[in-house]
């Protein structure tokens, strides 16, 4: 598993030559290559989004490549290779910003964002302005809007008679994937499982062969994964309002020029915006599907699961880490 201290991260960032690949043309008159790389699929929203909206829209000066299924870098090392000029753009998550900042736990905490539009209102706030400076001045990212991934619940390959998941105490002994930073495990933990890290690219063979016993990821992920059929059961404990950051290198940034700038960031804004109403849509409707395939999908006890999550949070090493008065200013926010 990847992991880099924000101390490390810094130095590379000052040692290494950062002309590598950000997004620098030969000629001036070139056009730029804005290079993208996620673990997603093709045919994740978030990835339509970004091929559909954003590339059309900063095409006349910049071609836009993307590399899916972790194919460029490895789920996890996509921000390192931003801040050493290997890369512009990643579709990130929080918990891999925590890996530098631990800070953006808050953001991968369970129970915290409400819902999608609670998510764009907390990225909008001002209360996110030091956490983007920072990764701006100390990572070389920028992070120019925030994409919805959706609810994450928790998907089993155990049939619901062989295992009914009502609450945490029921999820002893699980094995559940979950992919690999100190957030996600945190999050496994609290949830009441044993979480495994594992990259996403390889969970589908591990739920098939046994490897592990669930996963969770929102509903348009199971079925663009195709965990259904590997899986029996989902229980709906929409424990993660799960977010993404389009993540740019703030060295191709400046040197874009003021209008481009602009272009760049209102793309980005419309690509999230219409993929955030995908995804909604897709989540409102693919639970027939699914079920058809098979897999029962039930709500357990939400209180249940939200106190105990909320429980394990309070005055841990986690939550040490999250500024003063930052809860509080997300929670306002909310509903
Ligand atoms: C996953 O690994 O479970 C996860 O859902 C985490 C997200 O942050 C995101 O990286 C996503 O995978 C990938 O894009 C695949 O959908």
């Amino acid at each position: 598993m990847f992991k880099m201290t924000r101390r490390a991260a810094i130095v590379s960032l000052a040692a290494l030559s950062l002309t590598a690949g950000a997004a620098t043309p030969a000629f001036a008159q070139d056009k730029l290559t804005f290079t993208l790389a996620t673990s997603g699929s093709e045919t994740d929203q978030r990835s339509v989004a970004m091929a559909n909206v954003f590339a059309p829209m900063v095409a006349s000066f910049a071609d836009y490549r993307p590399g899916y299924n972790g194919t460029l870098f490895a789920q996890g090392t996509e921000l390192e290779a931003i801040s050493r000029g290997n890369l512009t753009m990643s579709i990130a998550s929080a918990q891999e910003m925590a890996q530098f900042f631990p800070e953006f736990s808050i953001f991968a905490t369970g129970y915290v964002h409400q819902d999608a539009a609670h998510q764009v209102r907390v990225f909008n706030d001002p209360l996110m302005d030091a956490f983007k400076a920072k990764a701006e001045e100390e990572l070389g990212v920028k992070l120019l809007s925030v994409m919805y991934l959706g609810r994450r619940h928790v998907n089993l390959r155990q049939s619901r008679d062989e295992l009914n998941v009502q609450t945490p105490a029921d999820l002893a002994g699980v094995n559940l994937r979950m992919p690999g930073t100190d957030s996600w495990q945190f999050l496994g933990k609290a949830l009441g499982a044993a979480p495994t890290p594992m990259a996403f690219t390889e969970v589908y063979t591990a739920l098939s062969t046994g490897a592990v016993d669930g996963q969770d990821n929102p509903l348009p992920t199971v079925v663009d994964a195709k965990f259904y059929e590997v899986t029996k059961q989902i229980a709906l404990t929409s424990h993660l309002v799960d977010l993404n950051y389009i993540a740019f290198s703030k060295e191709a940034w400046d040197g874009l020029s003021a209008d481009q700038q602009l272009t760049v960031q209102r793309a980005a804004d419309a690509a999230a915006a219409y993929g955030r109403l995908k995804q909604l849509d897709k989540e409102n409707n693919l639970a027939d599907f699914i079920r058809s395939n098979g897999v029962e999908i039930y709500t357990p006890d939400l209180d249940a699961f939200r106190s105990h999550v909320q429980a394990q949070y309070v005055g841990s090493e986690v939550a040490a880490t999250w500024p003063d008065g930052v809860l509080d200013q997300i929670n306002a926010l909310g509903n």
